[in-house]
């Protein structure tokens, strides 16, 4: 069994899309261990995207990620990580497969419905972050 940190973003909440994915992340066969809703600070943000800095849409994504309530979950199953970046789909929905949450119901690359650790290490780091 592996852990990881999915979370679903303001534009999702807002559609009330938070119940369907729940829904279809144990269709997929993930476990939810952990679960709250929970409004990041603008500081909280910038520190959880820290990676993202230097980026040009860093300040647009700390906006967003801390404009409304988020859901917070840590996810178990054998593959965690990988299965749920797969699950989620690419970071543009225009690029996302078949199937995925981001081709589905994404609005675009910045509004995206859901972030999932890209790795076990930021996993291990990122589950920490919200569940100590
Ligand atoms: P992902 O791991 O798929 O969430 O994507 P990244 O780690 O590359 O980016 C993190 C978040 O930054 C994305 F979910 C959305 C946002 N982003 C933008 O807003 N614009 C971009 O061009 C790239 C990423």
């Amino acid at each position: 069994m592996e852990r990881t940190l999915a979370i679903i973003k303001p534009d999702a909440v807002r559609r009330n899309l938070a119940g369907y994915i729940i829904w279809r992340l144990g269709q997929a066969g993930f476990t939810v261990t952990e679960m709250r809703m929970e409004r990041l600070a603008r500081e909280r943000a910038r520190e959880f995207y820290l990676v993202h800095r230097n980026k040009p849409f860093y300040d647009g994504l700390v906006d967003f990620i801390s404009s409304g309530p988020i859901v917070v979950m840590a996810i178990e199953k054998r593959n965690a990580v990988s299965d749920l970046r797969e699950f989620i789909g690419a970071t543009d929905p225009a690029d996302a497969a078949c199937g995925t949450i981001r081709q589905e119901i994404a609005l675009n690359i910045q509004e995206n419905s859901m972030h999932a650790s890209d790795s076990p290490e930021n996993a291990v780091r990122e589950l920490a972050f919200f569940f100590g």
